[in-house]
């Protein structure tokens, strides 16, 4: 799947410097995402991945979104994660306010799942129209 193409590419040493955390990367233009952004949703709207997995979101769409984690939905023992590298969906939901933390058009952003259990995600600025994912992550 693309996500293991992504991984190839990455190489062992970068996927270990990414492993639990986020990072933004430049887009390479190729259609190497594992979830696109639509005007206002996710594509698709759950992902199925393996712990350790990377997960690469692209924004697919002209406008600018968020990849938000919501604290509440995601396992106990996972580590955060949102676009603009926030440590808190607090934080987040603060920093979009001054429109910090967005992911622009072509933009991506990636995280390395280390705990498994349901993620539920949303953008910031289209919460109220629905956009929300879920990646699964099983052992
Ligand atoms: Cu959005």
């Amino acid at each position: 799947m693309d996500r293991r193409r992504f991984l190839a590419a990455a190489g062992a040493g970068v996927s270990a410097a990414l492993a639990g955390c986020s990072a933004m990367l430049p887009s390479s233009g190729a259609d190497d995402h594992d979830v696109g952004m639509t005007a206002q949703a996710f594509r698709p709207y759950e992902i199925s991945v393996a712990v350790g997995d990377t997960v690469v979101w692209e924004n697919t769409s002209t406008r600018a979104h968020s990849v938000t984690a919501y604290a509440d939905r995601i396992p106990d023992d996972a580590a955060y994660f949102a676009t603009g590298g926030y440590d808190s969906e607090a934080a987040a939901r603060e920093a979009w306010n001054g429109s910090d933390g967005a992911i622009t058009s072509g933009e991506r952003f990636t995280h390395t799942f280390e705990s498994p259990g349901d993620y539920t995600y949303f953008c910031i600025p289209h919460e109220g129209a629905g956009m929300v994912g879920v990646v699964r992550v099983e052992e």
